[in-house]
């Protein structure tokens, strides 16, 4: 049994970046730039978005955070992607979600210059992925599949079943592990909140990919041996003895499905780091789009 330390490949990942960051600065160029927003204070987006911060620092690229109180109405959200799409010091950024109810995701979203979108989340971006085209792909995707393939995992006609259709996580992996290319040719499955007879899905898959946000969902009895498991969850469980008052684990129950598994991912320390050095990728991709320098 592997555990998959995404933690050591993400830092393989931002060292690469390092690497061109400084070759750029060495020509004079400026450095890349990573806006990111943040709504409200929520302890968990905060520690996130902070994360991204660090790390974008660490590799060279400049960074901003924009804080809102979370009543901030959508109208000045809006008008706040705007004057991002509009800013030509700014190379990419997100908008951290989720945002609070009175505010529609999808229409910020929509109002994301595709250009600058590293989240991956515009439609025209995710439409892009589903023709094959090259696009921004969402940052927990594409780290799952940078994981699948420094591992050597192979895909190729492997039965993948994927738990969660969100628009971040399941529906886009489910696209893109079921295209014709090297790191896809699998036979996908999308189950869900509605599916019916999960288990015998789950037996039957060869990778399991979970992301519904169910934590230690997924026990060693619903697995077959050999398994490679995939845990993109990232719940917060309260844990008042602990500095922050609460502590992450995945939808997947690791010590009891680690015995059956041939690759299994923890949480903390799987795919979360991932989802950040993609991040990144995609925000080097944007600036050498925008410099109109090769990747
Ligand atoms: N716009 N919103 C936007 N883009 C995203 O890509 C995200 N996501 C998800 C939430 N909202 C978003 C993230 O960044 C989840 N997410 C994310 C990013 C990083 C980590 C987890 C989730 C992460 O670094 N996890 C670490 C542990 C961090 C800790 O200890 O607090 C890990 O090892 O899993």
């Amino acid at each position: 049994m592997t555990i998959i330390d995404g933690k050591k490949v993400a830092s393989e990942i931002k060292n690469e970046l390092k690497q061109k960051v400084a070759a750029a600065v060495s020509k004079g160029l400026r450095p890349p730039h990573l806006t990111a927003v943040l709504v409200g204070n929520d302890p968990a987006s905060w520690a996130y978005v902070k994360s991204k911060e660090s790390a974008s620092h660490k590799i060279g690229f400049t960074s901003s955070l924009l804080h809102f109180d979370e009543h901030i109405s959508e109208a000045e959200l809006l008008s706040v992607v705007h004057e991002l799409n509009r800013d030509t010091n700014v190379d990419a950024y997100i908008v951290q979600l989720p945002l609070p109810k009175h505010i529609d995701e999808q229409k910020v979203i929509l109002a994301v210059n595709p250009l600058k979108d590293v989240d991956g989340f515009h439609p025209l971006n995710l439409g892009k992925m589903l023709a094959g085209l090259p696009a921004f792909l969402p940052a927990t995707p594409y780290g799952i599949l940078e994981l699948i393939k420094r591992y050597q995992i192979p895909t190729q006609g492997k039965h993948v079943l994927i738990i969660g259709r969100s628009l971040i996580v399941g529906r886009p992996l489910s696209i893109l592990l079921g295209q014709k290319r090297q790191g896809g040719n699998a036979t996908v499955t999308v189950a869900h909140s509605k599916t019916q007879n999960l288990k015998q899905l789950s037996l039957q898959a060869d990778i399991i990919i979970t992301a519904m946000g169910k934590p230690l969902f997924l026990k060693s009895d619903m697995v077959k041996n050999g398994v490679v498991i995939i845990d993109a969850g990232i719940n917060s469980i309260d844990a008042p003895q602990t500095q922050r008052g609460y502590r992450l684990v995945g939808d997947v129950d690791f010590e009891n499905v680690r015995q059956k598994a041939s690759y299994i991912t923890p949480v903390p320390g799987g795919v979360g780091p991932m989802t950040i050095a993609m991040l990144l990728q995609n925000t080097w991709k944007a600036y050498t789009l925008q410099q109109g320098l090769s990747e």
